[in-house]
């Protein structure tokens, strides 16, 4: 951790930065990779990858989506309580993900495992909380990767006092907060923002616009693109191509050392779609038509990096058999994990009420553990 002055001067912004604000014409989707697998120069984003980061960017894309595929059949297999699918989401993940220091901390959303996957959190701990036998089995502190927050937007706020702490400390690490389309709606968000903008902390809002919050398009949360929201609060704001893993880290590196060199916060809007549905309680097909998902699955985030390394000769069959090896022992791991969790003490709900005794809590665990007692046997007295 580098330390520097404790006093965060504004600067400009950095040359080639997009200039949205009010009346200036909209900036251009960043994009560096066509969904027909491409590679393009964006001027204000250049990347330079070497084909290993490539074809690791692919492994973790691969390996993300299928643990999110096994966490959905768990479900309907009747081991998990809920799942959050990140389908069609990987690459936003992923690359922002990629983009932090070790030192940086993100706050997530319940949806970000890719970024969990990259803050080395093991798939295990997230499905954990997903059966219902701990509250998020890691330290948040260890990983810099804090405890996933159901509360629609609060956690903008938590990212904004964390960062406003790294400055106190004089520090160089950067935030980022995760949140989505329909949380851009939320007083916190907003509020956050603001706070955010007037002490110039180091976070970055990075806003996956999925078009969808549960059954609500992100046309009843907004009249002007997401990412121009940022210039009403003084701070610059860009659009990614959020099915594009080289742009999303491309952008969110360039935000994070914006963030972290005393510039401020910024909001990506990485436009992107969710292919599943909102959770697994959840029927998208009440509400949005099967051509819409068809037509983004045209943009899928994997088939477009697996078409550039097979175009450009960066991988051969025996990666992508390696990868495919790996994938299935993930998916039995994962399975083999969840289907072995201990179920907890139920006492364990009275233990961390308070940090000290206290005495109704005292109560209440007797009394419980006198009602269990009374099912012993089978019967219930
Ligand atoms: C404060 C609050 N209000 C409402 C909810 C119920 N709720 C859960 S998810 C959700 C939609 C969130 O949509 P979005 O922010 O776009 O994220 P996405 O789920 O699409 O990733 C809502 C309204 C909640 N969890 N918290």
């Amino acid at each position: 951790m580098t330390v520097k002055s404790t006093a965060r001067a504004r600067k400009k912004a950095a040359p080639g930065v997009p200039d949205n604000r009010a009346g200036v014409a909209a900036p251009e989707l960043v994009q560096l990779l066509t969904p027909e697998g491409d590679r393009v120069e964006h001027p204000d984003f250049p990347l330079t990858t070497t084909p290993e980061e490539l074809r690791s960017l692919y492994r973790d894309l691969v390996l993300v989506r299928r643990f999110d595929a096994e966490a959905t059949s768990l479900q309907r297999q009747g081991e998990l309580g809920l799942w959050a699918s990140l389908l069609g989401q990987e690459a936003a993940q992923v690359g922002s993900g990629r983009a932090m220091r070790p030192g940086d901390y993100a706050f997530p959303t319940y949806r970000e495992h890719g970024v969990a996957w990259c803050r080395d959190v093991d798939p295990l701990n997230l499905l954990g909380m997903f059966r219902g036998v701990n509250h998020g089995g890691w330290d948040p502190n260890e990983k810099n990767f804090h405890l996933y927050t159901i509360v629609i937007g609060s956690q903008t706020l938590h990212a904004t006092g964390y960062a406003m702490g790294i400055t106190k400390d004089g520090a160089d690490d950067a935030v980022i907060a995760y949140f989505g389309d329909g949380a851009s709606s939320q007083g916190d968000v907003n509020e956050a923002f603001t706070f955010a903008s007037v002490y110039n902390a180091p976070v970055v809002f990075f806003c996956q616009n999925n078009q969808w919050a549960i059954s609500e398009p992100t046309t009843n949360q907004t009249r002007i693109p997401l990412y121009r929201r940022a210039s009403g609060f003084g701070f610059p704001g860009v659009r990614v191509d959020g099915n594009d893993v080289l742009a999303c880290l491309a952008v969110t590196r360039w935000a994070m050392d914006h963030a972290r060199s005393g510039n401020g916060p910024v909001l990506i809007e990485a436009f992107t779609y969710r292919m599943g549905a909102h959770t697994t309680s959840d029927d998208p097909t009440r509400y949005r038509l099967a051509e819409e998902t068809e037509a983004w699955k045209a943009k899928d985030p994997i088939l477009r990096l697996k078409a550039h390394l097979d175009k450009e000769g960066l991988a051969d069959e025996a990666f992508f058999a390696e990868v495919e090896a790996e994938s299935e022992k993930l998916g039995l791991r994962v399975r083999e994990g969840v289907r072995s969790m201990p179920d907890p003490d139920p006492t364990l709900i009275f233990d961390h009420v308070y940090s000290e005794p206290h005495t109704l809590v005292d109560e209440e665990r007797a009394e419980y553990l006198e009602y269990a007692a009374s099912f012993e046997g089978g019967e219930h007295n």
